[in-house]
């Protein structure tokens, strides 16, 4: 039974990671709203009773509803053998997608630091002051985390020579952070990043996915945006 991924159409978003860590394994999937459309999508969450997800992405499965990226990719690990296959080492791979999701909150809070229902025009100067913040000391917070995590094993990937859901989110999120802020990326260093960056393009699946139409360019409507404002000199 293939898997439908339901998220917004027109924005790689959360969504990207959820398509990545399928496209690298070279699973079937329907991406409904791309499909359907993003009113499809309101319909189908808005039709939903109970306990259900509380925003997309949300994967579903048969009679299984699944929401928040890392939980989905949790389940999507264990099913096509792309997590460690070992308790200890899977709840620590969970841990590093879980730190993904707060940086990509801490991202989208750029820009939205006053509140997510406001556009960013209306709290621009807020954001002036959120993104020297996110740029001087977050990133260089979470990067350090994740290329002393990519230690471990000795790269290319989190578990050595074969690929995670990690790797395809960390590949995710460098390639939004280069978008957002060109400039201070190139002020950084992370040897041990741009190896599983590299290592996650040549998987197969990711390198007949980034070749496609179905890869979503970044845009300002998403989460990764650029504003030259923002970044530093
Ligand atoms: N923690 C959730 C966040 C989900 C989320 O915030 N989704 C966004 C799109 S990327 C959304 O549609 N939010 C609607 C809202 O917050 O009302 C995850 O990682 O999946």
């Amino acid at each position: 039974m293939s898997y439908q991924l339901w998220y917004w159409p027109n924005i790689p978003g959360r969504g990207e990671f959820v398509r990545l860590a399928l496209e690298a394994a070279e699973v079937d999937y329907e991406d409904m709203a791309r499909e359907h459309g993003a009113e499809a999508l309101m319909e189908d969450l808005g039709s939903r009773r109970g306990i259900r997800p509380f925003a997309p992405p949300y994967l579903v499965h048969g009679d299984l509803c699944i929401g928040q990226t890392a939980h989905i990719l949790a389940y999507l690990a264990d099913r096509h053998d792309f997590g460690a296959g070992e308790l200890e080492i899977d709840l620590q791979l969970i841990q590093l997608q879980l730190d993904v999701t707060d940086i990509v909150a801490e991202v989208h809070a750029v820009h939205h630091p006053v509140s997510a229902s406001l556009y960013y025009q209306d709290q621009m100067d807020a954001a002036y002051e959120a993104a020297q913040n996110f740029r001087d000391h977050r990133i260089p917070r979470f990067l350090d985390h994740f290329e002393l995590a990519l230690e471990e094993n000795g790269g290319p990937f989190m578990l050595g020579d074969r690929w995670t859901h990690v790797d395809t989110s960390l590949f995710q999120l460098m390639e939004g952070l280069d978008y957002m802020f060109p400039n201070r990326m190139a002020e950084l260093d992370y040897p041990r990043l741009e190896l599983v960056r590299g290592a996650v393009t040549d998987i197969d699946g990711v390198e007949a996915y980034l070749a496609s139409d179905r890869r979503l360019e970044f845009n300002e409507d998403g989460i990764f945006r650029y504003y030259p404002e923002l970044d530093s000199e």
